[in-house]
């Protein structure tokens, strides 16, 4: 499969965990958003909506990590993502869409640039803006933590899940946007025990070929 992503792209960041829990063997076609690669005609024709990532199945060309990832799910079944039953996976949908859904879209480039160049924000105003969303949301995906109350060293038991795919490259953009972590403890402790994954690890932003 080829993987047209970005290294510090928190959405092509989540695709390789999944992949590579999945155990898939993936190559990387860099598309780098610093200089707008994604804005080119050449990508637009790969991805109409101009994000990153995109995957080429070689069956077929696939947009939107929430859509590849459920069809990661659906083709490669083991390890499952979403285990359990279907109170269980749409607890797991929860925690991951808080993230898909709620956090990340309003983080993204495109708004922040916008923030920047229509609305004045200076990197002071767009990493509030950014801390805001990511606390809320956090807040909330700890709340619930809490809630289900499931245990485990994952977000959602003993074994990675969507929830974890999710929220581990949040952590990684909620460091750079200079949010302290420490204030979500078991979120904290999630995001290290991925780490001690081989499939974490690998799909770390530092060690993608691109990373500079
Ligand atoms: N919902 C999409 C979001 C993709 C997305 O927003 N990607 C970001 C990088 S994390 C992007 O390409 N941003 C470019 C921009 O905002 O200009 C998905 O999950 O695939």
């Amino acid at each position: 499969m080829k993987l047209y992503g970005f290294f510090r792209s928190g959405t092509s960041h989540r695709l390789r965990i999944a992949l590579n829990l999945k155990g898939i063997a993936y190559e990387q076609v860099p598309i780098d958003l610093r200089i707008e690669r994604h804005l080119s005609a050449e990508y637009k024709a790969i991805n109409p909506q101009q994000l990153v990532p995109s995957l080429d199945t070689g069956e077929a060309l696939m947009t939107q990590t929430p859509a590849i990832i459920e069809w990661l799910e659906e083709r490669f079944p083991m390890p499952q993502l979403l285990p359990g039953d279907a109170s269980a996976r749409a607890r797991i949908r929860a925690l991951a869409a808080i993230v898909g859904c709620d956090i990340h879209p309003v983080n993204n480039r495109r708004i922040l640039e916008a923030l920047r160049h229509s609305f004045g924000a200076d990197d002071a105003a767009v990493n509030d803006w950014c801390a805001t969303w990511i606390t809320a949301g956090f807040d909330a995906f700890d709340a619930l933590l809490q809630a289900y109350g499931q245990g485990g060293v994952f977000a959602y038991g003993a074994v990675p899940t969507l929830a974890d795919v999710y929220l581990v490259p949040q952590i990684e953009s909620a460091r750079r946007f200079k949010v302290d972590i420490d204030r979500w403890p078991r979120l904290a402790a999630i995001d290290k025990a991925c780490a001690g994954l081989e499939a974490f690890r690998r799909a770390a932003p530092a060690l993608q070929p691109d990373a500079a």
